[in-house]
């Protein structure tokens, strides 16, 4: 079935106002994310000693992040991009510092395939997304804000840049 016109148009105003007005996907940030990531942590190597890596482990760590994270706007004028090291003090930030995290928790578990962090241009504005080459070679893409319609600003989307700790990669 292909929606109105109306309804895509609608979905997407509601996606952008949502990042706009710093609506989170993590209304419930967990008491203590510093304690629970680093359970998280212990359990993951011990899944990753045991039965390697894959895309369930994949989609786990990346959904977990986000689930630890809250997202919070920059200022006006102040787009501030946080290390891993900084966002992991209070789990708080944007889609940029949250995608840092996300890159850093894999970084960290030794992740062995690509990763590239994605700036995507949408209507409203730009939006940043991790890049994961999966354990089959395939890339899947995750959103580090994943808000009701964002598929629909997605699929509006293009992509000005990625880069990984290396290189810097034109579309
Ligand atoms: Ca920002
Ligand atoms: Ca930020």
């Amino acid at each position: 079935m292909v929606p109105k016109k109306g309804a895509w148009l609608k979905a997407l105003i509601l996606f952008s106002l949502m990042i706009c007005v710093g609506c989170s996907p993590a209304y419930f940030q967990p008491t203590e994310p510093g304690t629970d990531y680093r359970w998280l942590i212990e359990n993951w190597q011990h899944r990753i000693e045991k039965e390697g890596w894959n895309e369930a482990l994949v989609d786990d760590v990346t959904r977990s992040c986000i689930q630890l994270s809250k997202y919070e706007p920059d200022p006006v004028d102040d787009d501030h991009w946080e290390t891993y090291q900084e966002f992991t003090r209070d789990f708080k930030g944007d889609c940029e510092d949250i995608t840092s995290f996300m890159y850093g928790t894999l970084k960290r578990l030794n992740y062995p395939n690509n990763l590239r962090f994605r700036i995507l241009r949408m209507p409203l504005g730009d939006h940043a997304v991790l890049m994961v080459e999966l354990p089959d070679q395939r890339w899947k893409m995750f959103n580090s804000v994943p808000l009701p319609g964002a598929s629909i600003d997605i699929a509006l989307s293009r992509t000005v840049v990625e880069w990984d700790d290396k290189y810097i990669y034109y579309p």
